[in-house]
């Protein structure tokens, strides 16, 4: 708002149109200008946005657990999750018509990496191990709780793992979700065990009920 003022005395006139943009805390930000002042802006590009952050965190905690916690090694290398980012590419860029390198809609793609399994004669390290395997079909598949209630979607098909390889898939409890946990207002009781499935579970479960910052608007 007070960028309209600038623009109006550095121009001297009024703005006609005024857009949003932001990514992860901004994507988060520009949702909330939606959701909280819809008439502020005439359009809102939000990238990656970062909202419903305790299953945010609980989420990227659970995808740490899968790749990596307790070991402190992934059970994955950043060179196979970059033969998976392709074979992702080569399964489903081509369903929005246009065959670009991009997944105009994740949503659509239903990634299967049972191709990528080593077989008998495999021995290049260019293929996944059946554990492998199941790690990558955990990660692009969305966390439900004990009664099936989502909580929070999949990792997008067609992300890449080049930016978040590395903070997610490192084989190391990423630091937000454990400092979110650990520091959390009102949740300091919790006692962090760092990768015990059923008690990351039930925190992510109870966070549902919480909005201890109101960073957390749906
Ligand atoms: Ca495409």
């Amino acid at each position: 708002m007070v960028s309209k003022k600038v623009v109006k005395a550095y121009y001297s006139h009024a703005h006609t149109k005024s857009y949003y943009v932001g990514c992860s805390t901004g994507g988060r930000q520009g949702f909330r200008a939606i959701q909280d002042f819809p008439k502020d802006f005439d359009g809102v590009l939000a990238g990656a946005p970062a909202f419903d952050f305790n299953h945010l965190q609980g989420w990227s905690g659970m995808l740490s657990r899968y790749t990596g916690v307790p070991s402190g090694k992934p059970n994955i290398s950043s060179e196979l999750l970059q033969i998976v980012a392709k074979d992702v590419i080569a399964q489903c860029d081509a369903l929005d018509g246009v065959e670009d390198g991009i997944i105009d809609n994740p949503d659509s793609c239903d990634y299967r990496p049972g191709a990528l399994l080593c077989n008998k004669n495999a021995g290049d390290g260019l293929c996944l191990t059946a554990s492998q395997v199941e790690t990558v079909r955990k990660i692009f598949s969305p966390l439900y709780g004990t009664k099936g209630e989502l909580l929070f979607p999949r990792y997008d098909p067609g992300a890449g793992f080049s930016v978040f390889a590395v903070l997610l898939f490192s084989g190391n409890l990423f630091t937000f979700a454990q400092d979110w946990a650990r520091y959390g207002e009102r949740w300091k009781e919790i006692i962090w065990v760092i990768g015990h499935r059923p008690m990351l579970m039930s925190f992510t479960m109870i966070r549902h009920t919480l909005d201890p910052t109101t960073v957390s608007k749906p």
